[in-house]
């Protein structure tokens, strides 16, 4: 593996990890803007970034269960229509730190921050899936393919040197309403190294480990993808599996994430000048499910108040709206007069009236995947 070939990165960023490079930045910066910046996006590798220098002469193939393999170049992928999707990516991982207090896990420590919100433009993979002669909605290709394997450019130690990889089904992947994209663009920008120049991938309300990055091929199967990410890695066991008795075939690969929120506008523990805190932050759901409430309570979940939602300011969120975001997450924002101690806590409802875990022991896992858990800031009012 070789690092010499890095990007340059903000240094507000928190390095959780040097090589592979992983990092976030501080959670105040999330809240300063709806779309998070490019430079201020958390970057998550697994391996070196690639270089990919000459772009005419870039290009992926489909092959697999479909009629005839197909290289497409990067012209024919802007050729087909574009679409802008606003989408939430936010790392299993996130939270880990937290959770690993109460009891160690295995992986690289975050914080709040390994989650964005982005507008991704590209083609939808149902329209790139068509011109392999697969039609929308479709499970099944008539020769068994039912499932579709991204295969990177990246190398990774986990995959014994191998490209990174990742599947999601073929009804997902031909569906239009699903937003699964190629993108090529992040913010109206090009897509830079860090998140997967020319070309990744982008799975709407689905962890972040199934957007593969640098796109090197696609291949329709029968089976979900057997690589390490998706058979070893990123599956939520219950708190009993532990090293020595961990089957990774017990559990299915992690798709959607579920509800979570998190206060950006305080960190533990801060000290605040006079008793009236702002608490603001972002929750989101996974699968396109809105956010239906988010409950901030300023003494450690005993009472509750209800914040206030947004996605555009000044603008009530309302899930059912039209010009709503369904991939996107949602701003939360209340104030309160606090006592000279406070526990403020933050926890969100979907829109399928799911809840957040009150505390992390309930769902430990070795693997410190999917902490959701409320969300909780200590305070101290001083001079
Ligand atoms: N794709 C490749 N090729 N290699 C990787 O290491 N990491 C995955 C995913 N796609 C990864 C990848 C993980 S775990 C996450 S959370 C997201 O990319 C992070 O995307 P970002 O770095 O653009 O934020
Ligand atoms: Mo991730």
């Amino acid at each position: 593996s070789n690092y010499s070939e890095e990007p340059p990165r903000h240094p507000c960023l928190k390095i959780n990890a040097k090589e592979p490079f992983n990092a976030e930045p501080p959670r105040s910066a999330l809240i300063t803007s709806y779309v998070t910046p490019v430079d201020f996006f958390y970057k998550r590798n697994h391996g070196p970034i690639p270089v990919v220098d000459d772009i005419e002469r870039y290009c992926f193939s489909i092959n697999g269960l479909i009629e005839k393999p197909k290289e497409l170049f990067m012209k024919d992928i802007r050729n087909l229509p574009k679409y802008n999707v606003t989408a939430v990516l936010q790392c299993a991982g996130n939270r880990r730190t937290a959770m690993s207090k109460t009891r160690t896990v295995k992986g690289v420590g975050w914080d709040v921050s390994a989650i964005g919100n982005a507008v991704w433009g590209g083609a939808k993979l149902a329209d790139v899936l068509e011109l392999v002669g697969i039609p929308k909605l479709t499970s099944v290709t008539p020769w068994g393919g039912k499932h579709v394997e991204f295969v990177s450019i990246d190398r990774c130690k986990e995959e014994n040197g191998g490209p990174y990889k990742a599947s999601i089904p073929l009804s997902q992947a031909t569906n239009p309403e699903a937003d699964v994209l190629l993108a090529y663009e992040m913010n109206g920008e090009t897509l830079n190294r860090d998140h997967g120049y020319p070309l990744r991938v982008v799975v709407p309300g689905v962890i972040g480990a199934r957007s593969v990055k640098w796109l090197e091929s696609i291949n329709i199967d029968a089976k979900v993808c057997q690589g390490f990410f998706m058979q070893k890695d990123y599956k939520m066991f219950p708190p009993s599996v532990n090293w020595e008795n961990i089957d990774w075939s017990s559990r299915r690969p992690q798709m959607d994430f579920p509800v979570q929120c998190v206060i950006c506008s305080l960190e533990d523990v801060n000290v605040v000048k006079h008793g009236k805190v702002a608490i603001k932050g972002y929750a989101v759901s996974g699968g396109g499910r809105g956010i239906e409430r988010v409950d901030v309570s300023i003494d450690g979940g005993k009472t509750w108040l209800e914040a206030s939602r947004y996605q555009k300011p000044g603008i009530p969120y309302n899930a059912d709206d039209e010009s709503s975001d369904k991939w996107a997450w949602v701003f939360f924002e209340a104030e309160a007069d606090i006592p000279p101690s406070a526990e403020i806590v933050a926890k969100a409802v979907d829109s399928a009236a799911n809840v957040q875990p009150e505390n992390v022991e309930v769902i430990w896992n070795l693997r410190g995947i999917l902490n959701t858990s409320w969300h909780r800031v200590q305070v101290r009012v001083g001079h």
